[in-house]
């Protein structure tokens, strides 16, 4: 295989190589063998299988190159745990990162196949809730892309985010059984699988050297078995691995009970250990305290910590009290924060490792980001069931919390409000266990996701803690990757965009300021505006195909999309819509610029306001969608089933993104940044990233409207009476009258009275005080848009200026300042396309 050899002739691995020929070759290769199928037998699944198959080998080729690259060179890593990865679909994604879907468009083009529909056929790993989860997603994909050393640390669950159909008007939940028809993109490995235990009790005793130490025997064992997910960087060779861990009973473990002669225990036992991995729980704003689910984020976090520490022991041969100089693993939340105390248990117990010494390896080892200033979504579980599950974490929390307690003492002496404040313990009533608290003592940093909700923690929620140690704190204004929310879901802006400036934004996203020089050039705009046309126009035609309903691409496509709940303000859009349509009625000839209003987001299954919000929308859309005196003039359409892949033909198609949350309320949003990548102009408070997202693009191509976050707080504080705003505001006063009395929902008058009284009467959320604000803003917008040339300039700067948003920037940012990890290269060989596996020995 010489590279000089004279005689050396040009033949590229089925596995590997990327020859058009070798590429269809391969692809029947696998329909074949894999799917055994030829192509006249073949379903639209085994093509996408087929080809997948086909993309994994190449994948797989570079991967494990790196791998042993890695393996090899040991830099320092990163590790990612988080209770959700919300991936979206590979395939595309892969062909881009390679740089080949266009080399294979064309092979599948020769084979009479059609790229695009053989992507359409992928089901999407859910396996996140929102906004948390698609955030690890990015940090992947840019993670990889960066030639970051990390591995991403999650849950298999067989179930992901519920499927969301809607039945007359209301939310219905099925499972989401992706796995149905096999998943080609991972590999299980089932011999790096570890055990997991739980319950049971502790037991002190003594070793050879009269040291006090504990054993847990616990009386349940679950065997975690890790799924590898490759996830590829765009242009890169690096190695980002996804391990997904799975619950399987453990025979061994269970069936001692078989022996006994209880058959049906074991049985038992089995079913109860495979359900931990069974289902996502479907909250993202509230916390359940169910059992199961400390127990998924205890068998995640345990399972890794194992792993990471196996492979310190075997691969690095140092000493186990060095372990954080190689790795720092970054917590996403506090779903993974019962890792502080599985660290010392592991390192104490189990590695003969002192108090002291475990600590100081923990406390350098771990980082937390927290994502939420909502008190009702701060984690926190019952002491009596965290004993009963995990007795052995119950005393060495307390024992962390003693030494904690101690060390404020020592800094803040005789404030006793402290400690009961501070303290990992609530013990106001029936004890909890706060895991914020948790995971701040036990981390050397602490990060909020932007600059106002960082603001927000220090100085409000986490203040105490911030007094405490304030070199921990820092902020991270979070980002998303432009290879899926450009590149993939855009290709006809992305092309525009290249033809001025080439490609290299696409790696560096601040290049796209290269554009600003465009903004009135007369060609570039027209086909910039062909080019949203053309994204309105496919998202009409999928929405005609499947819902029947019929848009008009030159309306404003005004877009809400997101997780349902109270603080978003879905219900403050509907109002607006309400008070489009009175005036319609009262004068049908009005000069009104036409508007499509697309809302989209599942509701927690359990939330019934969430619910009931939904039901309005639809309420609200079967009366204006076919009132004449509108004709065509409003639309309003609810998309089921919000999903990333359903998501990425919906921000190409925005105008307007609707960013509308009570002010400090948002920790940062995400898919703001998405909408604002692709042109459209955000309607906004002055909420989350938003303000930054605003900052950047510059005030004048930003609506901005309502109570900003100390406004809201001040309100709040001074007796707020919503019915206030009811009793002046007569178009408010008329649009919640036609709610209340059943102009929506004439088979049930009363059906949404709660929404209407909870404004009136409580409004925690301030809709009625921001009302006034934002319907003047949307008029604001409705007159911006009827000059199109101005329009398509603000689109243009919105874009331009949106580089800061890259999810690039976000990880750089964490390397730099919390993991202290640099960038690694990985080296492949040449002709990597003529080797197969054999080189690999
Ligand atoms: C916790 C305990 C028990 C069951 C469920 C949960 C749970 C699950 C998911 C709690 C919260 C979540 C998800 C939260 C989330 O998505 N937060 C969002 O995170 C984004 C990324 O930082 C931010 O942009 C959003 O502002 C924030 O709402």
């Amino acid at each position: 295989m010489a590279k000089t050899s004279p005689k050396r002739t040009h033949v590229e691995n089925d596995r590997t190589g990327l020859d058009k020929e070798t590429v269809k070759r391969a692809y029947l290769d696998h329909l074949f063998c894999m799917q055994s199928k030829v192509p006249s037998s073949a379903t639209k699944w085994d093509e996408y299988m087929a080809l997948s198959y086909t993309i994994r080998d190449r994948i797989m080729q570079r991967w494990l190159h790196a791998l042993q690259d890695f393996k090899k060179k040991d830099p320092r890593t990163v590790s990612y745990l988080s209770a959700e990865f919300l991936l979206g679909p590979h395939l595309e994604n892969n062909l881009i990162n390679l740089g080949q879907k266009e080399n294979f468009r064309e092979a599948m083009d020769e084979l009479g196949l059609d790229l695009e529909k053989m992507i359409d056929q992928e089901v999407e790993p859910g396996l996140g809730n929102g906004g948390l989860g698609r955030l690890a997603a990015c940090f992947l994909d840019s993670m990889a892309s960066l030639d970051i050393p990390a591995i991403g640390y999650g849950i298999r669950y067989e179930f992901g985010i519920f499927d969301q159909r809607i039945q007359d008007g209301w939310q219905v939940e099925g499972t989401d059984k992706w796995l149905k028809f096999g998943n080609p993109w991972e590999v299980p490995v089932y011999q790096s699988s570890v055990h997991v235990k739980f319950g049971g009790k502790t037991r002190v005793w003594y070793d050879e050297k009269s040291n006090y130490r504990v054993s847990w025997d616990a009386d349940q064992e679950v065997l975690a078995i890790p799924y590898d997910t490759p996830i590829t960087g765009y242009k890169s060779d690096n190695a980002v691995i996804l391990r997904l861990w799975k619950a399987e009973a453990d025979q061994s473990f269970d069936f001692q009970s078989f022996n006994e002669g209880d058959f049906f225990g074991a049985v038992e036992n089995k079913v109860i250990s495979e359900n931990i991995t069974k289902v996502l729980y479907p909250n993202d704003s509230k916390i359940s305290g169910k059992e199961l689910r400390l127990m998924q984020q205890f068998f995640f976090v345990s399972a890794t910590l194992q792993d990471v520490i196996r492979f310190h022991k075997k691969v690095r041969k140092t000493p186990i009290t060095v372990f954080h100089e190689k790795m720092t693993m970054q917590l996403n939340d506090t779903h993974p924060s019962i890792a502080v105390a599985e660290m010392m248990r592991l390192l104490i117990d189990e590695n003969d490792v002192s108090w002291d010494e475990a600590w100081e390896v923990t406390r350098k080892t771990f980082a937390y980001t927290n994502h939420t200033l909502l008190p009702e979504a701060l984690e926190k579980w019952s002491m009596p069931l965290f004993g009963k599950l995990l007795p052995r974490h119950l005393e060495i929390i307390l024992e962390i919390n003693y030494h904690f307690l101690n060390s404020i003492r020592k800094k803040f002496p005789n404030d006793e409000g402290k400690i009961s404040r501070m303290s990992i313990i609530d013990e106001a009533g029936e004890k909890y266990i706060r895991m914020a608290h948790l995971a701040i003592v036990g981390s050397y940093a602490v990060n909020g996701v932007a600059a106002l909700h960082t603001e927000l923690l220090i100085s409000e929620v986490l203040k105490d803690f911030y007094e405490m140690y304030p070199e921990k704190f820092s902020n991270k204004t979070n980002g998303v990757t432009p290879r899926r929310w450009m590149v993939a879901s855009n290709p006809d802006l992305a092309a525009v965009i290249a033809s001025k400036i080439g490609s290299e934004w696409i790696k560096d996203l601040t290049k796209l300021k290269e554009i600003e020089q465009y903004a009135d050039n007369k060609k570039f705009k027209k086909d910039w505006q062909e080019a949203k046309l053309s994204a309105k126009q496919k998202l009409a035609d999928k929405i005609k195909n499947k819902y029947g309903i019929e848009l008009n691409v030159n309306s404003i496509f005004d877009i809400q999309v997101k997780r349902i709940h109270e603080y978003k303000r879905q219900h403050l859009n509907v109002l607006h819509i309400i008070t489009l349509y009175n005036r319609i009625k009262e004068n049908p000839n009005i000069d009104i610029v036409p508007r499509t209003f697309i809302f989209g987001g599942k509701a927690a299954p359990g939330y019934f306001m969430a619910k009931l919000i939904i039901k309005l929308i639809n309420s609200v859309a079967e009366v204006v969608n076919h009132d004449p005196d509108v004709n065509g003039r409003l639309k309003v359409v609810f998309l089921p089933n919000y999903s990333v892949k359903n998501s990425q033909s919906v921000y190409p198609a925005a105008d307007l993104s609707e960013q509308i949350s009570t002010a400090g309320k948002e920790a940062s949003g995400t898919g703001n940044m998405k909408f604002t990548m692709n042109g459209a102009l955000t309607i906004g408070t002055l909420d989350g990233a938003n303000i930054e997202i605003r900052e950047e693009v510059g005030e004048e191509n930003f609506f901005l409207f309502g109570l900003d976050a100390k406004q809201v707080y001040e309100l709040k504080a001074s007796n707020y009476i919503p019915l206030h705003h009811y009793d002046v505001n007569h178009e408010l006063q008329k649009v919640l009258n036609m709610i209340y009395t059943g102009y929506f929902s004439p088979q049930q008058p009363n059906l949404f009275h709660p929404i209407v009284d909870n404004l009136k009467y409580s409004d925690e959320y301030v809709l009625m005080a921001d009302y006034q604000s934002y319907i003047e803003c949307q008029d604001r917008v409705a007159e911006a848009y009827r000059d199109q040339d101005a329009w398509t300039k603000m689109s243009i700067l919105n874009v331009a200026r949106s580089g800061k948003f890259s999810s690039d920037r976000t990880i750089r940012e964490y390397c730099d300042d919390i993991w202290k990890i640099d960038p690694y290269k990985v080296k492949l060989p040449e002709h990597i396309e003529e080797a197969g596996a054999i080189m690999m020995c």
